[in-house]
């Protein structure tokens, strides 16, 4: 299944705004921005990029920016403006002063498509925090969503004062009760993940980048529809299936996860380390990524830098370049198969199409060997540098503390 992240026809009109602060991931075209936008539902008609050295405290930018914006939004019928970047309160506020427009950022898109996408109670819980604690330190709230949740406390466009109050102490008690809430549901997840421990499967997790191919390697392996879309996060709770691997002569378990993606707001992490509890589990990561996007080792970083955050870059990994058949005649690879190195370490890697099925015999091959290897070692086969005295949580089954 492909679906195409398109905007319907009656989608807020918006702006949207990249500022270069000569970053290497600074994405020039705003395409991911554009795809965030139209994942959550938004229309972007129009897009500005400028260079600064350093953020304005106040505005973010500089005001005849500002104002070219504003004239841009007239002309194109934009109705809101979107930052690229993370603004702090006051900026935003400032800004949406001087463009008499609501302005939001990078960071509100990404809690509102998760908030639109979250489905098991544990991630729409984990969002809902992220949120409240995002809104708490904002005073303006405008997107439906929020005002829904909120239970529609305060007005549009400047609460007064009072109102103010209000909000932030009934935020306060929302972000209390949210918490205890998952406090409950984090318990009864650790019970079932340690009866899940006791079964001797080798499990393996697909991670990367959103927009990776992820999904679509997943449903090239074992055969199922999970849903596949060019969209940003697709994906949001994970899905495990067997896989049988007639290379190893035996089943393993496979799972696909909720991709990554720069700037990834602060409390989102939380909610990553809840879906991604069963990649923290992996014995294997397959870590896909998208070897036709140009911005490919930036992706990877962003990766590795949120598998350092939910403790798994202990993890063997194999890496699988994907998008094989999209590489420009000049890339494509001599081998399918070689190392990559990473961190000055050399890394196994597999070049599959996870659309045209290239590659997907070695790929069952280097997984069928790590299964058998981790099936022939005497103890578990994953076993980290520096601890290999320390028993692991899962070489200890019998142990209860609850
Ligand atoms: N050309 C090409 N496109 C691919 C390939 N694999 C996936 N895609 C496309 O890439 C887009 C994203 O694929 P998904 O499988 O949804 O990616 P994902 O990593 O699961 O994404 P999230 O769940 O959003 O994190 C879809 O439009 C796919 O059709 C491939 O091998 N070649
Ligand atoms: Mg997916």
């Amino acid at each position: 299944m492909s679906v195409n992240a398109k905007s319907s026809p009656d989608a807020t009109a918006v702006v949207l705004v990249g500022v270069d602060f000569g970053l290497p991931h600074f994405d020039n075209e705003l395409e991911e921005l554009g795809l965030l936008a139209k994942t959550a539902g938004l229309n972007p008609v129009a897009r500005i990029t400028c260079k600064r050295k350093a953020p304005d405290a106040a505005l973010f930018i500089g005001s005849g920016k500002a104002d070219e914006i504003r004239m841009l939004a007239q002309m194109h019928g934009a109705k809101e403006v979107l930052f690229d970047q993370a603004l702090s309160p006051a900026q935003q506020r400032n800004l949406e002063r001087h463009m008499e427009m609501p302005v939001n950022d990078r960071t509100l898109l990404i809690l509102e498509i998760f908030a639109q996408r979250a489905r098991s109670h544990e991630g729409k819980l984990q969002v809902e925090l992220a949120r409240l604690q995002y809104v708490s330190t904002r005073l303006v709230r405008r997107w439906t969503h929020l005002e829904r949740q909120m239970g529609g406390i305060g007005g549009r466009g400047g609460p007064g004062e009072k109102q103010i109050e209000l909000d932030r102490r009934m935020i306060a008690e929302s972000i209390k009760r949210t918490k205890d809430k998952l406090q409950k549901v984090k318990k009864q997840r650790q019970t079932q993940r340690r009866q899940r421990e006791r079964r001797d499967v080798f499990n393996i997790s697909l991670v990367g980048y959103t927009n990776a191919g992820k999904s679509t390697l997943f449903n090239a392996l074992v055969k199922a529809r999970a849903y596949a879309a060019d969209q940003l996060f697709a994906t949001l709770d994970t899905t495990t299936r067997q896989l049988y691997l007639t290379e190893a002569q035996m089943s393993v378990s496979l799972s696909d996860t909720v991709g990554f993606i720069r700037d990834l707001p602060h409390g989102l992490v939380a909610a990553f380390q809840a879906t991604l509890q069963e990649a923290v589990d992996a014995d294997l990561l397959l870590h896909v990524v998208d070897a036709s996007n140009e911005t490919f080792p930036e992706q990877m970083d962003q990766v590795r830098r949120v598998l350092g955050e939910i403790d798994a870059l202990g993890i063997p990994q194999v890496l699988v370049f994907n998008k094989l058949d999209a590489l420009p005649d000049g890339r494509s690879p001599a081998s399918l198969q070689d190392t990559y190195e990473v961190d000055g370490v050399e890394v196994p890697r597999v070049f599959v199409s996870a659309r045209t099925g290239e590659g997907l015999p070695q790929l069952r091959q280097v997984l069928a060997n790590a299964a058998l290897a981790a099936s022939n070692a005497p103890d578990e086969g994953a076993v980290q540098d520096g601890d290999d005295d320390l028993p692991s949580e899962s070489m200890s089954p019998e142990d209860s503390d609850d």
